[in-house]
């Protein structure tokens, strides 16, 4: 028999996590603040718990998806033995110390926490694209590997519990640093009345695809070191055009605040002697430590 899961929490993802349990055979128990949400899992089987410590006790396997770590925190403390000798997933966005403060916490109560980071939205859990942090105990992740591989590729990112929540925030980063780009630029192409799906198809999503290559450079650059004078593109080129995304955003209409502290970065670099090197340069200035 599969692993006896609970799920607490049908918001989005909950529901999606539960969906799919409930779709690989892992008999289901869930529970949310507000009863008789997602009621189209009651035909795939799933039980419903009347109370949260009801929903912990049904299940060695507890996956916890609310929205914020407050809520976590609201709902599992006052059940708090009911955790002893289980494990308790946290799949809810937080910060690394949260996930740090809550793994004592669980260990104080008996339980094993791996903290998690959903990279996936709803619709692609149990899909090919879904891959999920974890951080903690390697033991405990590996004893229950199966289990979550349902949701999504299990990716283990360290023993301190942390680290899955630092990486889940990393590459959110960058994901909204994407999607900051993307609305300026169609705020520039819009102001032309040009077609934001034809741009898009065209030229957005080829040229952000070919700048993939320019990340991976960054990447290296960063940890093996750039060779002195062989950036292609170096940053006194790139601070000297980005004038230009500026001056043309405002003479289009277009509010240029999400490229102000890019230029201010370029800026500091070139002040500060870099103007013959790549982008890595821009990592160090703003890691502080
Ligand atoms: N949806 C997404 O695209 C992203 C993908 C990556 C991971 N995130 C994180 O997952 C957490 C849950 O997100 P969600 O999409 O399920 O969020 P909602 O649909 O808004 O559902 C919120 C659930 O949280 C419950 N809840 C809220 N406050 C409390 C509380 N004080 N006590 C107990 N439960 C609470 C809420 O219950 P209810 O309003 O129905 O009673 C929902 O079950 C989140 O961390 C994302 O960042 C999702």
């Amino acid at each position: 028999m599969k692993t006896p899961v609970t799920v607490l929490g049908l918001g989005a993802m909950g529901t999606a996590l539960a969906r799919t349990f409930l779709a690989a055979g892992h008999p289901t128990t869930v529970w949310n603040r507000t009863p008789g949400r997602s009621p189209e899992l009651d035909d795939l089987g799933v039980a419903r718990a009347r109370t949260a410590g009801d929903a912990i006790t049904s299940s060695p396997l507890v996956v916890v998806c609310l929205l914020d770590d407050a809520s976590v925190r609201s709902t599992v403390e006052p059940v708090a033995p009911e955790l002893a000798r289980r494990t308790l997933v946290n799949l809810t966005n937080g910060t690394p110390e949260q996930a740090r403060r809550t793994a004592d916490w669980a260990a104080q109560q008996g339980a094993q926490y791996p903290d998690g980071g959903i990279m996936a939205v709803p619709a692609m859990i149990g899909g090919p694209a879904s891959f999920i942090l974890y951080s903690g105990s390697v033991e405990t992740f590996e004893q229950h590997r199966d289990d979550l591989a349902v949701l999504g590729r299990p990716t283990y990112a360290g023993s301190d519990p942390g680290l899955a929540a630092l990486q889940d925030l990393a590459l959110l980063s960058a994901m909204y640093g994407m999607f900051g780009g993307v609305a300026h630029a169609l705020a520039m192409v819009s102001s032309e009345k040009l077609s934001p799906t034809a741009f898009t198809d065209v030229l957005l999503v080829p040229w952000l695809t070919a700048m993939l290559g320019s990340v991976t450079r960054m990447a290296k650059d960063l940890e093996y070191g750039a060779a002195p004078g062989q950036a292609g593109s170096n940053l006194a080129m790139q601070a000297g055009a980005f004038g230009n995304f500026i001056d043309a955003s405002e003479a289009q209409g277009v509010d240029p605040l999400l490229l102000r502290p890019i230029r201010s970065l370029l800026d500091r670099a070139i002040v500060e002697g870099h103007g013959d090197e790549g982008l890595a340069v821009l990592v160090r200035l703003l890691a502080k430590n």
